[in-house]
């Protein structure tokens, strides 16, 4: 019992660690400091207690080390993730993890901190005391009605806990979308196994599910549909596009400058050339799902998921109606360009379901020695490298980069940046500006290949940003630069700071200007596919277009916040964005106020019910052929763009064709350094492309 009794209050300890240091619980008053003192303990005990039911020492001991081993685990897991997306983490994600770990290592030794040791240093003590008999260990067997009684106890415990969480925030276990509050009232290993239960519960709706439940779903987008400007329906119909998406890349960049220097001077160009629809209040939604919830808003017109990420939880297996098909069966050749490896974010699965004819990922470049950092090529090089595939596609065609330098931890080898760097006390804030300017200037070297290539005349260049780069956390040590006091920061502050840049860019046009309009990343398809003159109204799509008269300006974010031209909404409190200070609504406001709240919560729960439940599978939009991810191949890309080409002989359309067969890189020139360096047999990244299977 001694021995229990000292596992369990170590373990608390750790916890408590957590809770305090690593965590932001956000506590409001002494009855939650109580309830967080407490909420360890009774899972702790029920746990460890089980080892009590082993009568004989062999089994008792390694039996508690075990489970004080993977709650250890759980725990320090939770403390890593949480640092990076202040978040926990949802079983869905543990379970997705493994499709997305790869290259996550590079930023996970970053994200560590050397009190972490305190997290594994009470388990080296106890074992090291045992070994040196200091813990004494003790063969006689206790009576099996202790383990009962201590069983018993801990679920009276956490029964007691479970009522104070209640008492202090009523429907807990109902309102789940906030997972902090699970942690704050019930503890990592309650919120864990009740986080588990509700996937096991999801996978049973989707069984279950019938066609009957698309009527509601589709009775909300109807209402919501905005039809299309008619000045800018068709404006870019029959053009490639080039989507650019700018990893990390929030708006206050825009015309930044640090230490009297522009940080991105040449987006600062094409933000208010008369060639660009520039946007300054699009804000990203993505949830846990960082990249490929945009990614998901972008090509399904649908949110991320509420936990995890939609491209690994579902990618395998959902139907979709998507982009790429929608550009495919209109004639565009489709493709990805991506320097890290096919299976980040399960990519190379979800893309067959969305229906993208080519992957040139990580497997396509050299991305050896310092061509890499640890989420795959250098942007510079990304571009550069890519023009090999791109000239040998067939025109139209419908194409996204997707960079990575400018990512956590934002590091950069020396020779690739000389950008002065600010001085924040913060070194992720201060590397930030440095990335950024690196990706500013890999586009300027891609945008020079464009027009010497001809390409800008006939495409739509999309750039936009994915999501944030400075979390919550670090936002403070940015306030400064932005000219806002760090002490006066607060929640509407961070709120206000998901902007990110949407650009709409067509080399030649003159009728561009920033508009002001609100938007988010959920409204990007049918803004896009109206200006491609593509008919929305037949597809399930959760945005509006952004140049529609009747587009809603309300920003939906993941976790039911939200934004719109008046007013911020953040977990229940609402800020005036006039005098940025909560406000105390009126009755008729309050109406108003609560009107928008349900809109947004509708759009979120269709959205995750379409998918979650698959219900595209019964919805066949006309003229709309169905997706069949065995159609699709990632590997040798190459052989099959030259395959078709040759087959179109004259009729080709690709850039290769249209030069005289002639290769089109010698237009391209980048400044990357690694360029000239030697292939390595070291690669910052792991290299795998699952499709294929000739062992080369
Ligand atoms: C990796 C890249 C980064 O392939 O897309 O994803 P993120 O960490 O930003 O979600
Ligand atoms: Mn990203």
């Amino acid at each position: 019992m001694g021995f229990v009794t000292l596992l369990v209050v170590l373990f608390w300890l750790k916890t408590l660690l957590a809770y305090f240091v690593d965590f932001k619980l956000g506590l409001s008053d002494p009855f939650q400091f109580l309830i967080l003192l407490l909420n360890p303990l009774a899972t702790t005990i029920l746990l460890f207690g089980l080892a009590l039911y082993f009568k004989r020492a062999r089994f008792f001991y390694p039996f508690i080390f075990l489970i004080d081993i993977l709650n250890s685990l759980l725990l320090y897991i939770n403390v890593i993730y949480f640092r990076e997306f202040t978040d926990f983490m949802t079983v869905s994600t543990m379970l997705g993890y493994s499709k997305v770990d790869q290259g996550l290592s590079g930023s996970s030794l970053a994200l560590t901190s050397p009190h972490d040791i305190l997290y594994w240093l009470d388990l080296v003590l106890v074992l090291a005391l045992m070994a040196t008999r200091r813990i004494y260990i003790d063969p006689r067997p206790l009576n099996k009605r202790v383990g009962l009684a201590v069983t018993s106890s801990a679920l009276l415990l956490f029964t007691v806990n479970l009522t104070l969480g209640e008492m202090d925030r009523p429907q807990l276990l109902t309102r789940t979308f906030d997972r902090t509050y699970l942690v704050k009232y019930l503890g990592l290993d309650a919120f864990t196994v009740y986080d588990g239960i509700k996937s096991q519960h999801t996978s049973e709706l989707r069984s279950h599910a019938k066609k009957s439940e698309l009527s509601g779903i589709l009775k909300y987008v109807h209402k919501n549909y905005a039809a299309p400007d008619k000045s800018m329906y068709g404006v870019a119909k029959g053009k490639n596009v080039i989507i650019l998406h700018l990893e990390s890349f929030q708006q206050f960049l825009i015309n930044k400058k640090v230490n009297g220097q522009e940080v991105t001077p040449f987006l600062n160009k094409l933000y208010k050339s008369k060639a660009t629809y520039s946007f300054d209040n699009f804000f990203h939604e993505v949830g846990q799902g960082k990249t490929s919830d945009a990614e998901t808003m972008l090509e399904t017109g649908t949110y991320g998921l509420p936990q995890g990420s939609l491209f690994t939880q579902l990618g395998n297996d959902n139907t979709f109606q998507a982009a790429p098909a929608i550009f495919d069966q209109a004639g565009y050749s489709t493709a990805v360009f991506h320097g890290n490896v096919a299976s980040f974010w399960n990519r190379s699965n979800t893309y067959k379901n969305l229906g993208y004819q080519y992957f040139f990922d990580a497997s396509y470049y050299d991305t050896s020695g310092d061509k890499s950092l640890g989420y795959g090529l250098k942007d510079k090089l990304l571009f550069n490298d890519s023009v090999k595939y791109l000239q040998h596609l067939q025109q139209p065609f419908y194409v996204k980069y997707l960079t990575v330098t400018n990512h956590f931890p934002f590091t950069l080898d020396s020779e690739d940046s000389s950008f002065k760097t600010p001085n924040t006390g913060d070194k992720t804030v201060d590397n930030y500006f440095k990335t950024a300017h690196y990706l500013d200037q890999s586009i300027k070297e891609f945008y020079a290949y464009l027009h010497k290539s001809g390409l800008d005349k006939n495409s739509l260049v999309m750039i936009y940003g994915d999501h944030y780069g400075i979390s919550n956390s670090s936002n403070k040590s940015l306030a400064k630069l932005l000219g806002v006091n760090p002490d006066d920061w607060n929640d509407y502050d961070n709120a206000q700071l998901q902007r990110v840049p949407l650009m709409f860019n067509m080399p030649g046009y003159k009728k561009g200007k920033v508009e002001h309009t609100y938007g988010g990343e959920v409204d990007v398809l049918p803004t896009l596919m109206h200006l491609m003159g593509m008919n929305t109204k037949k597809y399930i799509q959760f945005g509006t277009d952004l140049f529609s008269k009747t587009h809603n300006p309300v920003v939906a974010f993941r976790n039911r916040d939200w934004v719109s031209p008046d007013y911020t909404s953040i977990d229940g409190t609402v800020y005036s964005n006039k005098t940025q200070e909560e406000i105390h609504p009126d009755k008729a406001l309050q109406a108003k106020l609560d009107a928008i709240q349900k809109h947004v919560n509708q759009g979120l729960n269709d959205s995750d019910s379409l998918n979650q439940k698959n219900l595209l599978r019964f919805f066949h939009p006309k003229g709309f052929t169905a997706v069949d991810p065995s159609d699709y191949n990632y590997s040798d890309g190459l052989e099959k763009e030259e395959k078709l080409e040759k087959k179109l002989g004259l009729k080709s359309t690709s850039l290769f064709s249209r030069n005289g067969d002639k290769s089109t890189q010698p237009f391209y020139k980048t400044d990357a350094p690694e360029l000239g360096h030697k292939t390595t047999d070291s690669n910052r990244i792991k290299i795998t492309n699952q499709d294929d299977t000739s062992g080369k």
